[in-house]
């Protein structure tokens, strides 16, 4: 038995892929923590209530000790109420014949109306962090419409970007995924990202040592940038399991720390690395305090600083295409 009193998590997108996986981790303590009881909140539209309903009778079923309450809605204030971590997941899929400008759009209505909701009814403290894509715009879209609570508190997920890449370099060279240390997918979570072993290092020896420029520039960073539509491809459909781990991986480091090791985080910018201020990019991020703090002074080539911009140059783009909802 447990004495704390339960938090309050909200997933939004509930009838999901992604929450059929990340509802059970976080109900398992895997977010907050064996000892810390959790509420739960789902959001859903309308339309795939029924399926969250059935989502929640199955986390009953499951029977976690450390789940009080479960809530199924499809009004964000009660979602949001009180909450002190929230899952955005919910987005509009693209759909044939759909441009990213409508596809940004669609999403930036979801993101503004959960942003408003959010600021007016969420716990001061509350982390959001946005899975659903274009993850970075859409977050930003949310921090903005928050208007009393801190940008920081609004973050991106990039976070499978990232163990994606920690898979890759794990098996090229031999070594286990958390042996790898100053890693960081840059930029936007997108096909344009650039997961970047130029400080990665293993065993205190430089990554880059151990693996050849041909296999990092033509074989690593492209099967890491385009690994999302690998799996639809040979699975048949989007990443759900893994991107409900690398969820839960964003918010446990960012309540519990990440022991001075770099994670990637996308969160607001502070300027750094010519990455305009404001913006939510992939960036070096260490855990501490219950903060993401950005690894500042880091020397780049001109061949980083390149392909940085270019995943930079399509997060302002995107920003460009929404900006009438940006306050
Ligand atoms: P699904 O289509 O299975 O589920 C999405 C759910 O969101 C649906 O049940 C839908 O009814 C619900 N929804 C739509 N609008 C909503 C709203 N306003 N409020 C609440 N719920 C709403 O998608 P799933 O596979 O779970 O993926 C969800 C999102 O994650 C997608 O946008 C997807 O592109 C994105 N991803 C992001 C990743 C990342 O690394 N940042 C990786 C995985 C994934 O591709």
């Amino acid at each position: 038995m447990t004495a704390a009193n339960p938090v309050k998590i909200t997933v939004t997108g509930a009838a999901g892929n992604i929450a059929y996986s990340l509802l059970w981790r976080i109900a398992n303590g895997d977010v907050y923590g064996k000892d810390q009881p959790v509420e739960l909140a789902l959001l859903e539209i309308e339309s795939a209530l029924d399926g969250a309903k059935g989502v929640a009778m199955e986390l009953l079923d499951s029977a976690f000790p450390l789940v009080r309450k479960i809530t199924v809605t499809a009004d964000p204030k009660e979602a949001f109420d009180g909450t002190k971590a929230a899952f955005l997941v919910g987005a509009m899929p693209r759909t044939k014949g759909m441009e990213r400008a409508d596809l940004l759009n669609a999403n930036a209505k979801i993101f503004t109306e959960q942003g408003r909701a959010i600021n007016d009814y969420a716990a001061r403290d509350v982390r959001v962090l946005v899975v659903g894509n274009p993850a970075n715009t859409n977050a930003l879209i949310a921090a903005n419409n928050a208007p009393d609570l801190n940008p920081s508190q609004f973050n991106g997920m990039m976070r499978l970007d990232h163990n994606r890449a920690l898979a890759q370099l794990a098996g090229k060279t031999g070594h286990n995924t958390d042996e790898f240390t100053r890693f960081v997918v840059w930029g936007n979570h997108s096909a344009s990202q650039f997961p970047d072993v130029a400080f990665a290092e293993v065993d205190g020896r430089p990554v880059a040592d151990l693996i050849d420029d041909r296999w990092y520039a033509e074989d690593f960073i492209p099967t890491v940038a385009n690994r999302g539509a690998e799996i639809i491809e040979v699975r048949g459909k989007s990443s759900a399991a893994s991107a409900a781990s690398a969820a839960v991986d964003h918010m446990h480091d960012w309540i519990h720390g990440s022991d001075g090791q770099w994670r990637t985080a996308a969160i607001p910018s502070d300027g750094s690395y010519g990455i305009d201020e404001g913006l939510i990019a992939g960036l070096p991020t260490i855990a501490k305090d219950g903060t993401w703090e950005i690894v500042h002074g880091l020397e780049l080539t001109e061949a980083q600083k390149e392909r940085i911009e270019a995943s930079v140059q399509e997060l302002r783009d995107e920003r460009a295409a929404v900006a009438d909802l940006l306050k």
